[in-house]
C-alpha cells in the first residue's frame, strides 16, 4: 500500500485540452511541446495539477476520446519521449500530471475492434455484439447500435466509439496493464471518462425516454462498483495517485456511493446537477439561467457530498462567463464573481484552460465552422425532425462543445499558432488574451492568481466547513469556517444592484470591485466579496 499525498485535496487542478492549448510546429494543432513551452505560465498561475485530456493514439473522431492506442501518443500531439519530458518538466515545477482514462469505449480503429469484427476472433467479446439492436439511444442522439456483417455493436457515443464489454474479464486485465503503464511513468492519477456507465447489467430494451433510452441497464450499476473496487485494490493502491470520476446523471447519494472512503472506489467525482439548472430535459433545450436554482444545487452538493470536484466549465461545457455571467457589459465583474465561487467552495477546484482570462463562447459564423462530432450529429437529428433552421442555429450557438474548444488566446494575434488553427480563433482575442491581462493588475487573470494564492494559504478554505446563509434574488451568501476563522463569501450573481440582507462585521479579504470598507448595504452588479468575520463580537 503506497502512502498517498493529499495534493488532490489541498491543491488546484488546471485542465488542458491539448488540441487547443498551444501549437509549437505551425500545423494549427496544439501539441505536447506547446504545453511544455507554457509550463512556466501554468506554474505562475499557482496550480498544482494538470488534467490532460487524451493525447493517446486516435483518429480524432471525438478529439481523442476515441482511443486507438492507449500506450502510444497521437503523432499530431507529439511522441512518447515528449510526453515523458512533459511529466518530468511538470514535476520540476511541482506540477503533477493527471491523465484521462477513457475505458467505456475505444475507437473503432483500435486493433481490438478491428479483430472483434470477425465473429470467430478471440477479441469478439471485447465488445458488445447482438443479432439485433435493442432500443437504446446514444449520448450523441440516435440509435446506440451500428451494423457490421449480420450483427450489431453497441456504441453509447459516436459509431466510431464501440463500447467495451466489461462483463469480459479480459477487459479488466487489459485496462489494468494500461493504468500501470502510465502510473509507472509517474503520473498522479486519472480523470475517468463516463466511468459510471461502463458496466451493462443487461441488454434488455429500456423504458422509452426523451434521451438515453436504456440508461437503467448501465447507469451506476453494482457491477460498476465492483470494477472500481478492483481497479483500486489491484492497481491504484500501489501508487501515490488519485481518481476523479466523470459520472453522468449522479445524485449526491450516488456520488457518495462512489467516493466515500469506506467504499474504496473513486476519490471524487464531477457531478452534473448544477450544470443542468439551465435546461429542460436535456442540454440542447436551454432555459434562462436561474441563479437561485444554480446556487441551491451547489449548496446541496456542498452539504451532502463527501468531497466535491468544483468546476464551472470544461471541454464539454459552454464558457461559464457567457453562460452564468455577462460576457459583454460585465465581463470582468461576472468572470471574477464566478472565480470567487469556484475557488472558495469546499472541495478541489478545477479550472479549465482560458477560464482564468474569461474566454467566452465561440463566435462561429456557420455550421461548417464547428468541428465537434456531437454538434454535427445534433444538427442532422434536428433537421430530420424539421426544427426551423433559426432554432437549430440558436441551440448550437448556446450549447455546442466547440464553445469551449476555440484555441487558447495567448495574445491579440497568432499566439496559439503560426499556422491556420484547426478551429477558428475567437475574434475577441484582440481584447481577451493572456498577454494583455498579464500587463494589467485589474484583470481577470490577476484576480485568479490572487484568489489561488489566497485559497492555498488558507486552511479554512481548503478544509473548513460550508454553511449557506442566504440564497435568494440572485444573491448567494455562504460561510467557510473552522475553529480559527470564519469567512463570509457574498456573491451577486445578477446584473442588478441588490440589497445585502445580512449584516457583516470584519475585514474584506477580497473584492472584485476593489472596495476595502464594509460600508454600503447594497451589492453592485456581479459584485463578489470575501469577508473575514470579526470573531471578537460574539
Ligand atoms: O456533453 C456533455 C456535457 O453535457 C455530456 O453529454 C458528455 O458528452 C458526457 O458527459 C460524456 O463526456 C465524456 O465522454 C464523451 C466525450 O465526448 C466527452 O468529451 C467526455 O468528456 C465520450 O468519451
Ligand atoms: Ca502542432
Amino acid at each position: 500500500m503506497n502512502t498517498k499525498s493529499d495534493t488532490w485535496k489541498k491543491g488546484i487542478v488546471y485542465q488542458i485540452y491539448p488540441r487547443s492549448f498551444m501549437d509549437s510546429n505551425a500545423d494549427g494543432i496544439g501539441d505536447i511541446p506547446g504545453i511544455i513551452s507554457k509550463l512556466d505560465y501554468v506554474q505562475n498561475l499557482g496550480v498544482d495539477m494538470i488534467w490532460l485530456s487524451p493525447v493517446y493514439g486516435s483518429p480524432n473522431d471525438d478529439n481523442g476520446y476515441d482511443v486507438s492506442n492507449y500506450v502510444g501518443i497521437n503523432k499530431e500531439y507529439g511522441t512518447m519521449e515528449e510526453m515523458e519530458l512533459l511529466i518530468k518538466e511538470a514535476k520540476l515545477r511541482n506540477i503533477k500530471i493527471v491523465m484521462d482514462l477513457v475505458v467505456n469505449h475505444t475507437s473503432d480503429e483500435h486493433p481490438w475492434f478491428i479483430e472483434s469484427k470477425n465473429p470467430l476472433s478471440p477479441y469478439r467479446d471485447y465488445y458488445i455484439w447482438a443479432k439485433k439492436p435493442n432500443n437504446w439511444t446514444s449520448f450523441f442522439g440516435g440509435s446506440a447500435w451500428d451494423q457490421v456483417g449480420d450483427e450489431y455493436y453497441l456504441h453509447l457515443f459516436s459509431k466510431k466509439q464501440p463500447d467495451l464489454n466489461w462483463n469480459n474479464p479480459k477487459i479488466m486485465e487489459e485496462i489494468q496493464k494500461i493504468m500501470r503503464f502510465w502510473l509507472d511513468k509517474g503520473i498522479y492519477g486519472f480523470r475517468c471518462d463516463v466511468i459510471n456507465i461502463i458496466y451493462k447489467t443487461s441488454l434488455e430494451n429500456g423504458k422509452k425516454r426523451f434521451v438515453l433510452t436504456g440508461k437503467e441497464h448501465y447507469h451506476s450499476q453494482e457491477g460498476c462498483h465492483d470494477i472500481l473496487r478492483r481497479l483500486r485494490s489491484e492497481v491504484l493502491n500501489d501508487y501515490d495517485c488519485f481518481t476523479v470520476g466523470e459520472t453522468v446523471m449522479v445524485t449526491p447519494k450516488e456520488a457518495n456511493d462512489l467516493i466515500l472512503p469506506e467504499r474504496k472506489e473513486l476519490d471524487m467525482v464531477f457531478g452534473f446537477e448544477h450544470m443542468e439548472t439551465d435546461q429542460i430535459n436535456n442540454k440542447w433545450f436551454k432555459t434562462k439561467f436561474n441563479p437561485n436554482k444554480f446556487m441551491k444545487t451547489i449548496a446541496t452538493w456542498q452539504q451532502e457530498v463527501h468531497w466535491n470536484a468544483n468546476y464551472l466549465e470544461n471541454h464539454d461545457q459552454p464558457r461559464s462567463v457567457s453562460r452564468f455571467g455577462d460576457d459583454k457589459k460585465y465581463h470582468y465583474e461576472s468572470a471574477t464573481m464566478l472565480a470567487t465561487l469556484n475557488l472558495t467552495l469546499k472541495g478541489t477546484p478545477f479550472i479549465y484552460q482560458g477560464q482564468e482570462i474569461g474566454m467566452t463562447n465561440g463566435d462561429f459564423k456557420s455550421l461548417e465552422d464547428y468541428q465537434d462530432v456531437e454538434t454535427h450529429r445534433i444538427y442532422q437529428i434536428a433537421r430530420s425532425l424539421h426544427f426551423p433552421k433559426w432554432y437549430i442555429k440558436k441551440m448550437i450557438e448556446r450549447t455546442s462543445r466547440d464553445n469551449a474548444r476555440q484555441p487558447m488566446q495567448w495574445n491579440d494575434s497568432n499566439g496559439f499558432s503560426k499556422g491556420k488553427p484547426w478551429l477558428k480563433i475567437n475574434a475577441n482575442q484582440s481584447v481577451i488574451n493572456v498577454e494583455t491581462q498579464e500587463r494589467e493588475d485589474h484583470s481577470i487573470l490577476s484576480y485568479y492568481k490572487t484568489l489561488i494564492r489566497l485559497r492555498k494559504s488558507s486552511e479554512t478554505l481548503i478544509s473548513g466547513s460550508f454553511k449557506p446563509l442566504y440564497m435568494k434574488c440572485g444573491v448567494f451568501i455562504y460561510q467557510r469556517y473552522d475553529d480559527n476563522k470564519t469567512y463570509s463569501i457574498v456573491l451577486n450573481m445578477t446584473r442588478k444592484p441588490k440589497k445585502v440582507p445580512v449584516k457583516f462585521k470584519g475585514s474584506i479579504i477580497i473584492s472584485n470591485y476593489g472596495i476595502t470598507e464594509l460600508s454600503s448595504t447594497s451589492l453592485k452588479p456581479f459584485e463578489a466579496l470575501m469577508i473575514l468575520e470579526d470573531m471578537k463580537n460574539d
